[in-house]
Parts: structure tokens; sequence; C-alpha cells
């Protein structure tokens, strides 16, 4: 009897979880689902690889692509993403940056420059990866991270000692989660493909009032000035709730279903 029961139990942790995962790019040889605007356009990098190339390297460029239909986000507006990007092709020093941008419209793309086709678009939180310095709202850094909020690039929350450099031409990876039960925003970054523990900026914000609705249209803006880059994404996973990507399974559960079976063989054994 106890067998059984162990031996249901432990199957039962190791039972796959339903998938949140309501939007995946491994690469954009088809960019169908996503509306680009402006400057974006699917194009092949210096890799031959097929990426979103948000802006391309010329200058005063603005551009965006966002999911052509709304995503009805989890409680309380909860998400996670991650993506992988690449700033190549700079020209003057590289700018202006990318931004994830989670909006209430899909067809927009904001100012250009330091705007980082971000600035002006109202009812939306944008986490900026910005590349060139304007000045103290950039925290007088031309690489940091900051959280931005309805359409202004005065960022709300900033780092500037980022583990990576935004210009190595290296691919970059962005890991963003939401929890709207706790109103807590964390980002992290890597030059490695491993999601880190510890949060690069985390800032604490009411998202179901900044956005109005729980229905949003999720992706990316990017500008360029008289500095540019090709602002490159090469995959995207977006997941309607709180389900950080990546995010190792907790290890005493994988240990209680191993110990759980354990117990099962070796009952069996001594009957
Ligand atoms: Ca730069
Ligand atoms: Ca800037
Ligand atoms: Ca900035």
């Amino acid at each position: 009897m106890f067998r059984i029961s162990a031996l249901a139990l432990a199957m039962s942790l190791a039972a796959p979880v339903a998938s949140a995962t309501t939007i995946l790019f491994n690469d954009f040889s088809s960019v169908a689902g996503l509306q680009l605007n402006n400057a974006a356009a699917a194009a092949t990098d210096g890799s031959s690889r097929s990426v979103l190339r948000v802006t391309p390297s010329q200058f005063n460029q603005a551009g965006s692509a966002f999911s052509t239909t709304a995503v009805t986000l989890g409680a309380n507006v909860s998400f996670s993403t991650k993506f992988a990007f690449n700033f190549n092709g700079q020209r003057a020093g590289g700018a202006d940056g990318l931004v994830f941008v989670v909006q209430t419209v899909s067809n927009t793309a904001g100012g250009i420059g330091g705007g980082i086709g971000y600035l002006g678009l109202p009812n939306s939180v944008g986490i900026e990866f910005d590349n060139w310095n304007n000045g103290g709202g950039d925290g007088n850094s031309d690489n940091h991270v900051g959280i931005d909020i309805n359409g202004s690039v005065s960022s709300v929350a900033l780092n500037t000692a980022l583990p990576v450099t935004l210009d190595s031409g290296t691919d970059l990876f962005a890991w963003i989660d939401y929890d709207g039960n706790t109103d807590q925003l964390e980002v992290r970054l890597s030059g490695t493909n491993s999601r880190p523990a510890a949060s690069l900026l985390a800032y604490n914000v009411d998202l179901a009032a900044v956005l109005g609705t729980p229905n949003a249209f999720v992706g990316f803006t990017s500008g360029t000035g008289a500095a540019a880059a090709n602002h490159d994404v090469i995959s995207w996973e977006f997941r309607d709730t709180f389900a950080p990507v990546d995010l190792p399974e907790p290890m005493s559960l994988t240990l209680l279903g191993v110990a759980l079976a354990s117990m099962g063989l070796a009952r069996r054994h001594r009957a």
C-alpha cells in the first residue's frame, strides 16, 4: 500500500508542468505573429542567423516589433520573458539601444536616438538596454540597464555597473520577470546562457495600474541617432504568467522523488 502511494507521489512530482509559454521564437526565420513598425525588419546577421533587427545600423531610425494580437497577462498582469540579443555593426560609437516593452497597442515606434523607440509610449513599461550616454538621465553611462515607465526614458531604476558590455558584439541574454502578486519587477543580464541567481535591477511597480488592462502587446523598440548599431534580437520566449525561464526546479522536490522511488524499490525487494 505504502509502495503504491509513494511511487504515485514520485510520479506526480516528475510529471511535466503545464507550459505557460505564449510566444517562442528560437530564431526569426519567420516573423509571423509580429507586427514590425518603422525600421524593424527580419534580417540575416554576420553569422548567417535569422534575426529580428529592430533597428539597422543607419542614423536617425526608430523601430519596433510587437505581438500582432494582445496577450492576456496572468494574475495582476504577471509575466516572465527571456531573450538573446546582439548589438553589432556599430557606427560612430554604437547607439541607442534596445527596450523590451509591455504596452496596450502594437503599432507604435517612439522617438529616435536617445528615445530608443520608446519615448512617448503611454501606458507602458520598458526595460532598456542603453548603449549611448545621453547625460544625467542615463546616469552618465553609455552601458546601462534601466526600467522606464509610460514612455519616459528617464529611468525609475538604473544599473550602470553591468557584467557585460552592450556594444561587445557578442550574444547577451536577458531575463525579465514580473510577479503581479508582489508587484516586483526583476531584470537579469548575462554574457552566457545561464540565468544569474541575483537580479541586476529590482523595482516595485503596480503594472496593472500602469497598463489599465491585462490585455497587452509585448515586444521590442529600438532607436539610432547620430550614432547607430544593428540592434538584433536572436531568440525570444514570453510567458503570460510569473514562470521565470531557466529557473531550476527546487532540488528538494527532485531528491524527494528519488528518495520515495528508492523506498518503493526497497520494500519490493523485501517483500
Ligand atoms: Ca555605444
Ligand atoms: Ca541613452
Ligand atoms: Ca537610458
